[in-house]
């Protein structure tokens, strides 16, 4: 029996994604066509009678305002939101503005699968000399955050490493008190918290693609264990679709 219901929402498309650059904790914002899935995701929930009472989203600004928009179409722009850059996308050191196809044809679309999907090969570390190195590493959002915890690159496992801890302090409780949550995050923040949630292993969590702004329902017993599958809010062939097009981000350009 469902005890909670939980919803998580990938921003929509990025002008990044749009480009197929990797992004990570670059704030890249929404493109026009990101905006209208946001609104479509929040039309879907508006349709659907969801309210909430508690968000949380990263502190970048294509699931803020991905965000903004979901709260707009369902008329609920009052409710507590709460940002950490613990929800952030993964951090793609090296890799971060380069064109993920290139990069594709330059290393072998298998290395590249690695650097995406694999669970513990973090992408290369994004040195000093980095054309986003300052605009990342040296922005003022980050000022609080430890040396220790102020990333170069990560792999999911370092991802779901830094999402946990807020996840269990900060969101189970809530969830736990009955309070209907929403999450607004991204691609790989998100594949770690399914990962946790479904007790996925290295492997499955390797082949899950989250598609941009498609809300995404969980239904969770008492322990907080998934009692179905993920539900999207969504027609399946376009889910479908969505989901591939993400996977083929890593083929090489003939
Ligand atoms: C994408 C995910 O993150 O990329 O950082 O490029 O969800 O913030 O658009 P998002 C990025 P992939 O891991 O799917 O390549």
């Amino acid at each position: 029996m469902a005890a909670y219901k939980l919803v998580l929402i990938r921003h929509g498309e990025s002008a990044w994604n749009q480009e197929n650059r990797f992004c990570g904790w670059f704030d890249a914002d929404l493109s026009e066509a990101g905006e209208k899935e946001a609104k479509r995701g929040g039309q879907a929930l508006k349709d659907a009678g969801y309210e909430f009472d508690i968000c949380y989203t990263s502190v970048l600004k294509r699931a803020v305002r991905t965000l903004w928009y979901v709260l707009d179409s369902i008329d609920q722009m009052w409710l507590p939101v709460h940002r950490t850059w613990r929800l952030n996308e993964r951090h793609y050191g090296g890799l971060t503005g380069l064109n993920k196809a290139e990069t594709a044809a330059k290393h072998g679309e298998a290395q590249v699968k690695i650097w995406r999907r694999s669970f513990d090969v973090p992408p290369p570390p994004m040195d000093e000399g980095h054309n986003y190195y300052q605009n990342i590493s040296k922005d003022r959002r980050y000022g609080d955050l430890t040396g220790d915890q102020l990333p170069s690159c990560e792999s999911l496992k370092d991802t779901i490493a830094r999402a946990l801890p807020f996840w269990n302090e900060e969101i189970v409780p809530q969830i736990k008190k009955g309070k209907r949550v929403l999450i607004a995050a991204h691609g790989n923040s998100l594949r770690g918290i399914v990962k946790h949630l479904e007790g996925m292993t290295e492997e499955a969590i390797m082949e899950l693609n989250l598609p941009t702004g498609i809300p995404i329902v969980y239904e969770l017993d008492k322990n907080l264990k998934p009692t179905g599958p993920m539900q999207f809010l969504g027609d399946e062939e376009t889910v479908k679709k969505a989901m591939e097009a993400v996977a083929a981000q890593g083929k090489a350009k003939k």
